[in-house]
């Protein structure tokens, strides 16, 4: 009788563990992997955020070596974040209010791409790690 109950303490034990392993995994995966927002297609890898108030997501993970184009939505977007900047890269772009704006970023080297609204109060970026 003391065992059995012992061995259903012990399997009710690891499958609490199982879950909880399962719990703490997956948001880790999310933070290596690839974005949602960022797909390969045809061989150009496709970043994709928003811009109305600042631009979403904030963070963006690509992938170095490919290239690259950023793909930036505007809907009824009067705000500043339609001036769209990159400065490492020289870029510096005016939204339409809304539509969708193709930037060609080329072939992203390993690091951190910074770009911000025209006056540098929104900022945004893209990690680009393997
Ligand atoms: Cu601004």
């Amino acid at each position: 009788m003391k065992t059995a109950f012992f061995l259903i303490l012990g399997i009710a034990i690891l499958f609490l563990g199982y879950l909880f392993l399962q719990g703490t995994d997956s948001p880790e995966e999310n933070t290596l992997s690839t974005g949602s927002n960022v797909s390969i297609v045809d061989g150009k890898q496709v970043v994709e955020i928003r811009a109305k108030g600042g631009y979403v997501p904030r963070i963006s993970t690509a992938k170095p070596g490919i290239p690259t184009v950023l793909q930036v939505n505007t809907q009824g977007t009067f705000d500043c974040s339609s001036v769209i900047t990159i400065p490492s890269k020289g870029i510096s772009k005016n939204l339409p209010p809304s539509g969708v704006t193709e930037i060609e970023l080329g072939s992203l080297e390993p690091g951190v791409l910074q770009g911000a609204c025209g006056m540098g109060m929104y900022p945004f970026q893209i990690n680009v790690q393997d």
